[in-house]
């Protein structure tokens, strides 16, 4: 009944967090050019058109089939002028000009490598830039200072810059749980970030350890480093008492409400052998805990046979490395976060992503529903309570907002 032009072909909810984005994207092309100009801004510190590109990419990502003209986006969300500008060039000519100049931008390709270092930020590229540091070499004959997560950042800068797959993720939950077990028998401990949203491969691993009785988390961060050092595991470790409260877009929250939240930016070193011995990672409950306290079922007599070839696979395998001139071990980061059992739900929520998913529960919250979501707590500003929730379900409702599970926040 309706004339074409009047046609409303998508109809997509404007906050990312009333939308199911799952890692399918059937707008890729437009969406890579938006999420370049969207790094470019973030890179030069114009947070704000960093968002309202992240906005306008989540939009056409949450679309059911490629947009193939610009009549198709009347009526979405998110999509300002500038956005439309770079969809329609794309349309019309198979490319965004302002996203190939900004690609080819000697500019944006120093501060892709300087950021590219663990620790290097858009503040201390850009600085880099001004006085003439493009790149590795003239950082590393400029003599600047670095601190020790740059010296680091740099030394292992080859690994960092390669993805993580799922399978070295699983490797390393393997060696946090013992570590964990080993230290606090009954911790509990959840892969979060970007593995807990499904993705198959991420720049970092990220877990989230807690105890079901509070207060038995308090002193674990620094427990669970010394094992990790004492077995070798840790190539860099920084453990900060509450990074919430320094991060750019926390706003401050009560200290008494946080002094236990622990975080430490690590890098790990995954050897061969350790890779070997996690063939088959168990697989995690259906809400993402493991009780890390449960023994191994195996019987002895099976274990010590499989052991046995694994180890001559293992000496054949790494003789034909060795004889490739491989490294036998790969650098990867890690980022542990320990949180009390009752804020446990916020945490996990906080903590899963994605960041535009995470600030858009937060601005919905706020200027939706009057409340304040932290990685902490809910608080109701107009009854002035906090909001008590142990699942991230109850947190949603709360909020008034459908469950979308991690899967589907991949904004
Ligand atoms: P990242 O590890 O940076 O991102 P990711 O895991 O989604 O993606 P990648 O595969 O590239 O690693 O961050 C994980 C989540 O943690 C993300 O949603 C943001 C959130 N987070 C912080 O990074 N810092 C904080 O202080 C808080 C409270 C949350
Ligand atoms: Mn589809
Ligand atoms: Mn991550
Ligand atoms: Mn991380």
């Amino acid at each position: 009944q309706t004339s074409q032009a009047e046609v409303v072909v998508f109809s997509v909810p404007s906050y990312a967090c009333q939308r199911r984005s799952t890692l399918e994207n059937h707008n890729a092309v437009l969406t890579d050019a938006l999420a370049l100009l969207a790094e470019n801004a973030e890179l030069s510190e114009e947070e704000g058109r960093g968002v309202a590109f992240r906005r306008a990419a989540a939009v056409l990502k949450a679309l059911p089939r490629p947009v193939t003209s610009m009549t198709e986006l009347r009526g979405l969300p998110c999509l300002g002028d500038h956005s439309l500008r770079v969809i329609k060039d794309i349309l019309e000519n198979g490319a965004s000009s302002e996203a190939e100049s900004t690609k080819q931008s000697e500019r944006y390709k120093a501060l892709k490598v300087l950021t590219g270092i663990f620790g290097v930020g858009a503040k201390t590229a850009d600085r880099w830039i001004r006085e003439g540091i493009l790149g590795l070499q003239q950082l590393q004959e400029s003599g600047q200072t670095l601190n020790r997560a740059q010296q680091a950042g740099l030394e292992h800068y080859d690994d960092l810059n390669q993805p993580v797959t799922k399978a070295d993720a699983d490797v390393i939950s393997e060696i946090v749980e013992r570590a964990v077990v080993s230290v606090l028998p009954g911790a509990q401990m959840t892969l979060i970030g970007g593995f807990r949203r499904g993705k198959l491969s991420g720049h970092d691993v990220d877990f989230l350890i807690t105890h079901p009785e509070e207060g038995r988390e308090v002193g674990l961060m620094p427990k669970v480093v010394s094992w990790l050092e004492s077995q070798g595991f840790l190539l860099y470790q920084k453990t900060t008492r509450n990074s919430y409260l320094e991060s750019k877009d926390g706003p401050g929250r009560p200290s008494s409400n946080m002094d236990r939240f622990e975080r430490c930016f690590s890098i790990f070193k995954l050897t061969e052998k350790e890779r070997r011995r996690t063939k088959h990672p168990e697989t995690a409950t259906e809400n993402g805990l493991r009780t890390v306290s449960t023994p191994e079922p195996d019987p002895h007599s099976r274990v010590q046979i499989s052991e046995r070839s694994r180890c001559e696979d293992e000496e054949l395998e790494v003789d034909q490395t060795k004889q490739a001139g491989h490294k036998l071990w790969r650098a990867v980061r890690v980022d542990l976060v320990v949180s009390p059992i009752s804020q446990f739900a916020f945490a996990l929520l906080g903590w899963t992503g994605s960041k535009l998913f995470e600030r858009e529960l937060r601005r919905w919250a706020g200027h939706e529903r009057n409340m304040s979501l932290s990685s902490h707590a809910l608080y109701d500003n107009k009854q002035r309570i906090y909001l008590r929730a142990t699942s991230e379900e109850e947190i949603f409702a709360h909020l008034g907002l459908e469950f979308i599970p991690p899967s589907e926040r991949n904004t």
